[in-house]
């Protein structure tokens, strides 16, 4: 069969999902073959999901830029034979390169890590018995990767040993890899829900949700199958029903979605239950639904007609030991800390995060600035820009109905100052406003005002700028006037909104100087408290939509002279304990959510 949507699986009335998350057997492979490891093969646990990378003892395996493997047995259940149905194996998301099998037999290949993709094992499986299913991982970045990267055959025989090479991006965060995010087995009936799209909006009291469901099937059908859509509010109380493939429910006096601190009942969702029924066959989906509407203008971001102001930071999927693996501890410590903070968005600094993490943030309200994986692009080819496009199409297909998904982000840092920049994303920001016209379409500069040749195609201006950090080290005292000069110079040349998405200053936690200096805490505190007085005067002009700080919490980085064991940028340490720029982050948005 031929699937082209990428659903969350998800268990119900006609649907099986079976975790193939625990423990995996591991090599890597010191060659550049792909080719099936050999019976002599020494394999070692590892678990999934989790970046390899940290799990060991072994540099080699922590350094590792090449062909890693993974397998591991599952069983089928017997009675799957009897029905007749499609199984698919879902990854939610693997660095970078994807190679499949099952039982030996090739299941699917796929390129770039961050997204889900899955493959119809129907017939690849041993029902009522067990199951081979073996995976190859490639790291290696390339220029024509998203994100890029290249690797460096170094042929000084007086520095290097022969055949010694060097991995090198321009991105600042470890190149963690591996099966990063669950993996699952599921089935679907033979007639089945491929794929649920909704759009929502709101006039006065009322929501509207305008919904479209694609379906599959195993083999052809003469007649289209009959669909059913129950509304059920958030209690789980039935609200409304309607039939048909795709349509328009009204729901009078609705409750909207909104941002956490905005309103006493934030991040409301209804549950849209499908069903699609054919013959006696009959498959159930369950989407919850946020009803909102975005809008903006040239100098506001509105949910709801409301305008926002947008209190974050820029985030990482890092922590201690499983690096990029999804972790649900650690997911629920951080909204514990995001919601601690009064914080009502963050940014998918740089890539987009675990389906896991947003539909958190879609139940708490937190907005989020949705990036695709392209950081730090440097040179902008046609090959690289189809792979580019791909990705985005991949991105809105498995975020589109999100609530909390306010922007889409192409880019961190592009060289966009660069001339070819400008057709590349020109092109781009044409081809998301195709795929959604809902949403606005940003990338993320840190070209200044005069080069950039990109920012004018985008519906909202995101900055990164380390004033008193990366320039004039050690002055505090020119961050106000040099954030008010520059970011008023934005929006005067493009007219339009501006979101500052990156700032701030490293500490290492427990560093201390009165006066104070780079690297200490209180350093960073004066940074930030000196940009809240840029900010305050800021969006008196009525163009700032929001303020992110640079980052969340401390992260991994490639070894490098100017991270001291990481970037230290964090409001939280890498183990998620709070710095004391956390403590005035905290008294800013909590005053910033009351005065709103
Ligand atoms: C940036 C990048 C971010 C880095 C940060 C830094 O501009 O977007 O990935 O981590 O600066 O700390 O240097």
């Amino acid at each position: 069969t031929f699937s082209v949507g990428i659903l969350y699986p998800q268990q119900s009335e006609s649907r099986e999902v079976l975790s193939l998350d625990g423990l995996w057997k591991f090599y890597l492979n010191p060659n550049e073959s792909s080719e099936f490891p050999t019976t002599e093969t020494e394999w070692i646990q590892m678990p999934v999901p989790s970046s390899y990378n940290d799990i060991t003892v072994n540099s080699t395996i922590r350094d590792h830029v090449g062909w890693a493997w993974y397998k591991r047995t599952f069983f089928a259940p017997k009675h799957w034979s009897t029905e007749k149905q499609t199984v698919f194996v879902r990854f939610g998301s693997v660095h970078y390169t994807a190679l499949v099998w099952i039982n030996g037999k090739k299941a699917c290949e796929h390129y770039g890590g961050h997204l889900p993709f899955q493959a119809d094992i129907t017939h690849s499986l041993l029902y009522g018995g067990q199951n081979l299913i073996m995976v190859a991982v490639n790291n290696t970045l390339t220029l024509t990767t998203i994100p890029q990267g290249t690797v460096q055959h170094m042929n000084n025989t007086n520095k290097y040993p022969p055949g010694y090479t060097e991995f090198q991006h321009a991105f600042d965060f470890f190149n963690y890899a591996g099966i990063h995010r669950p993996v699952y087995i599921y089935t679907t009936p033979q007639v089945y829900i491929d794929d649920i799209t909704i759009i929502t909006d709101i006039n006065g009291t009322e929501g509207i949700i305008k919904y479209n469901i694609e379906f599959q099937s195993i083999e052809d059908i003469l007649t289209e199958p009959q669909c059913t859509v129950v509304v059920f509010d958030k209690n789980g109380s039935k609200v409304t029903s309607i039939k048909g493939l795709t349509g328009k429910i009204h729901i009078f006096n609705a409750n909207f979605w909104w941002p956490y601190l905005f309103s006493s009942n934030p991040g409301y969702r209804y549950t849209l239950e499908i069903h699609l029924n054919y013959g006696t066959g009959e498959d159930i989906y369950r989407l919850p639904v946020g009803i909102r509407k975005i809008s903006w203008n040239s100098t506001t971001l509105l949910i709801n007609s409301e305008p926002m102001y947008l209190r974050g930071f820029g985030k990482h999927e890092d922590s201690n030991i499983r690096g990029k693996g999804l972790d649900y501890p650690l997911m629920i410590r951080d909204y514990n800390l995001i919601t601690w903070l009064g914080a009502n968005a963050y940014r998918t600094s740089h890539y987009p995060y675990a389906e896991e993490i947003l539909e958190m943030a879609d139940d708490i309200g937190i907005m989020i600035v949705d990036e695709s994986p392209a950081c730090t692009i440097d040179y902008f080819t046609d090959e690289l820009l189809e792979q580019h496009k791909k990705v985005m199409k991949e991105l809105v297909a498995r975020d589109k109905n999100r609530p909390s998904v306010i922007m889409w982000s192409l880019s961190n840092e592009p060289r966009s100052y660069k001339n070819q920049s400008g057709e590349y994303f020109r092109e781009l920001a044409s081809l998301m406003k195709a795929l959604d016209p809902s949403r606005p379409v940003t990338f993320v500069t840190s070209s200044s005002v005069n080069e950039d040749k990109a920012v004018e195609y985008m519906d909202v201006v995101c900055v990164n700028r380390y004033p008193a950090w990366y320039s004039d080290c050690g002055h505090t005292e020119l961050i106000k006037r040099q954030v008010i000069h520059e970011l008023t110079q934005w929006h005067q040349k493009f007219d339009k909104p501006v979101l500052v998405t990156e700032y701030g200053a490293g500490s290492v936690d427990g560093m201390h100087m009165l006066p104070s200096s780079m690297w200490t805490e209180d350093y960073q505190v004066i940074t930030l408290k000196e940009h809240f007085k840029a900010f305050d005067y800021l969006r008196k002009q009525g163009f700032l939509i929001g303020e992110m700080i640079w980052n969340f919490a401390d992260f991994a980085t490639p070894q490098e002279f100017a991270r001291p064991g990481g970037c230290k940028k964090g409001l939280f340490t890498r183990e998620r304990q709070p710095k004391m720029a956390a403590h005035i982050t905290r008294w800013r948005y909590w005053t910033l959510a009351q005065s709103i």
